[in-house]
């Protein structure tokens, strides 16, 4: 089965889901093995890799021990078309629908198009929707975008619904990682209204607490980034809060 189909089909069953985001730059070597072990055994549902900008991480090398190490599907969540590697097993093709950079609505697809011709990638459109966080985040300012503010409930609804009616296959309601506030809950129940299609949650999460209050608002699939970065321990928590909302 596909990685969309499997979230699909977790979604249906009502089964919550979880990411564990891994940044090149940050997490590699050692750590990164550990982590996977430890994902593995806790029943992580995919690993994201990716970041809106890599310095001196090796995004391939992340994947390739990703997958030396566990059986967790690795999904690509791109920074830029730099960030495009074969041996994962999906991609999300994201399209910033919260701004209106037209490189990061369309520019950058097409550039990417030709390295996904030989469709040996899942690709799934994917709406981004960057929401206010309290401080500007990197991928604010990489993004050159202004985040939909925090307190704009129906703004984020209707990018979500604009994206789905679209075509786009998943939504990704984001407060950028490392975000000081995460996406509230008012936000997440307001964007699940007329959603039919998933909706992924992440950036600021940071506590087991947050992961089920978000998971009860209405998110498919919690991204984990930083959190899991400082405090590894908290992994087993976090889900076994995705156990207890399925
Ligand atoms: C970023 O949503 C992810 O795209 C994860 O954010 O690193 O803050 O958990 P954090």
């Amino acid at each position: 089965m596909n990685i969309y189909d499997q979230i699909i089909a977790k979604k249906q069953q009502g089964k919550k889901q979880l990411a564990i985001l891994v940044d090149p730059d940050k997490t590699f070597g050692k750590d990164l093995e550990r982590l996977t072990i430890e994902a593995q055994r806790h029943k992580v549902d995919y690993f994201f890799v990716g970041g809106s900008l890599i310095t001196d991480g090796d995004l391939s090398a992340c994947v390739r021990l990703i997958k030396d190490n566990c059986t967790i599907p690795v999904v690509l969540f791109p920074g830029g078309v730099d960030q495009i590697d074969p041996n994962a097993d999906a991609l999300l093709f994201l399209s910033l629908i919260s701004g209106r950079n037209p490189e990061l609505l369309i520019g950058h697809h097409v550039t990417a198009a030709p390295l996904l011709m030989d469709r040996k990638l899942e690709v799934i459109p994917t709406g981004y929707i960057l929401i206010e966080s309290g401080t500007v985040t990197t991928v604010q300012y990489v993004s050159n975008t202004l985040p939909i503010p925090a307190n704009k409930t129906e703004i984020a609804a209707a990018t979500a619904l604009a994206g789905e009616l679209l075509g786009l296959k998943l939504i990704y309601a984001e407060a950028g990682s490392g975000a000081k506030n995460p996406v509230s809950i008012e936000m997440i129940k307001a964007i699940k209204e007329h959603l039919t299609i998933p909706l992924i949650v992440g950036g600021g999460i940071r506590t087991p607490e947050k992961v089920a209050a978000n998971f009860k608002a209405g998110a498919d699939l919690i991204v984990i980034g930083n959190s899991l970065e400082k405090n590894p321990e908290l992994l087993g928590a976090m889900a076994e809060i995705a156990t207890q909302y399925s």
